[in-house]
């Protein structure tokens, strides 16, 4: 579609959604973001990074922008299975309010255990009135995997001890659109590590309606506003890679836009953790990056307000967002090395981590400057021909 066709569609898509009442009567969105300090120009930038994130072109910006106002519009249902929170926290707890904290904010959270002030029954209640009231119109957010052992009797929630499962199927059947937070409700997350006791699975599983995953534990405050962002714009789900991930989010590997990739090209890895090199911001492969097997946006866009991200803070990153990492991704500190993984691409990520390392050094005439590196091709290439 052309951009200019596409423009429109939006912009009468959102001019429909401006004559519904809020859901709420809460603040504007300029209102909440003067009474934080937050400038209309610094809204507009962030609206214009945000545009970028989408893979928009930028002349849509004043359309993102007017997404984020409008965010109000959409009530939300977010549900609590089993998990840590560390999801809600990504958004909730940064030293200063972000826009996208604040956004979040603006949302209509009909129901959310961690903020609300219900409790009890009367939580329960306001769960079911919402679910009824909103029916076929909310958007589903669910945080954690759903334990499915013993009839889902695991978790139970509420006065009236409904199973985690129950609870999650019957807001799925009514849901205009479902999001599954976080590694545990896209793929099953830390309580599905072998051997699994509560035989806890992704939300994906337990329902029969589509599910977009934002995994990443937690993943960021960007990547979950953003794709509330995408779903007012489109009205519709993003394309989506194999394992449900919204492409515009997960499309890249971490290690495509790191920071010490040059290090890694160059063969300068950090040895153990406090080393010359780990001062010198060399490349962590060596110390366990998985950094080469994980898509996700991390590496452009960061954590807390774009300040910084596991791999800038000198630990590798340990794969947050893929299936099963718990179980796939360890030792954390160790490379996979000799053991080559499966990628979505069908071809494992050592071997063409490997097979970029090397046409780059061969490209440029730069010499290997760490006989690890060698070993580390060596290994994986024998073991590719081994195969
Ligand atoms: Fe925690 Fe959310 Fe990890 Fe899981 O995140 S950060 S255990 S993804 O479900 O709270
Ligand atoms: Fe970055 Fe990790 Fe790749 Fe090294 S292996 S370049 S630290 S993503
Ligand atoms: Fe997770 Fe790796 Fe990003 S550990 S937060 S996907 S850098």
């Amino acid at each position: 579609m052309e951009h200019a066709e596409l423009y429109q569609r939006i912009s009468d898509r959102l001019g429909n959604l401006a004559k519904f009442p809020q859901v709420k009567d809460n603040e504007s969105i300029t209102d909440l973001l003067d009474n934080k300090g937050i400038t209309r120009r610094d809204f507009m930038k962030w609206a214009g990074a945000m545009t970028a994130m989408l893979s928009l072109p930028s002349s849509f910006t004043p359309l993102v922008a007017k997404a984020a106002e409008l965010t109000d519009r959409l009530p939300v249902i977010w549900l609590h299975m089993a998990e840590c929170t560390g999801c809600s926290e990504s958004l909730l707890r940064t030293d200063a309010p972000t826009i996208d904290g604040l956004i979040f904010d603006h949302i209509s959270l009909e129901y959310h255990e961690t903020i609300m002030v219900a409790c009890g029954w009367q939580a329960e209640h306001n769960l079911e009135s919402a679910m009824e009231k909103y029916k076929g119109k909310y958007i589903l957010m669910v945080e954690g995997g759903i334990p499915t052992g013993d009839n889902g009797n695991f978790l139970t929630l509420g006065a009236h001890g409904t199973t985690g499962l129950s609870l999650a199927q019957k807001a799925s059947q009514d849901a205009a659109a479902i999001f599954a937070i976080g590694a545990c409700s896209s793929f099953g997350g830390i309580q599905a590590a072998a051997p699994n006791p509560t035989n806890a699975k992704a939300l994906s599983k337990v329902t029969n309606k589509p599910v977009i995953n934002v995994p990443g534990c937690p993943p960021s405050e960007k990547n979950i506003v953003g794709q509330v962002l995408h779903f007012i714009l489109f009205g519709a789900l993003p394309s989506v890679d194999p394992y449900g991930r919204p492409k515009w989010a997960y499309g890249h590997r971490i290690h495509d836009l790191c920071e010490r990739r040059g290090h890694f090209d160059a063969g300068e890895f950090v040895e153990q953790f406090g080393d010359e090199n780990a001062k010198k911001g060399y490349c962590l492969y060596k110390v366990g990056c998985k950094g080469p097997y994980t898509f996700n946006n991390c590496s452009r866009e960061r954590f807390n307000q774009h300040t910084s991200w596991p791999i800038q803070a000198g630990h590798g990153c340990i794969g947050c967002s893929e299936p099963s990492f718990w179980d796939t991704m360890g030792p954390f500190e160790e490379p996979l090395g000799d053991r080559l993984y499966q990628t979505i691409f069908g071809e494992g990520a050592d071997k063409t981590a490997d097979k970029i390392g090397v046409a780059l050094l061969s490209a440029t005439g730069v010499a290997i400057a760490a006989h690890a590196a060698i070993g580390i091709i060596k290994k994986a290439t024998s073991k590719n021909e081994e195969e």
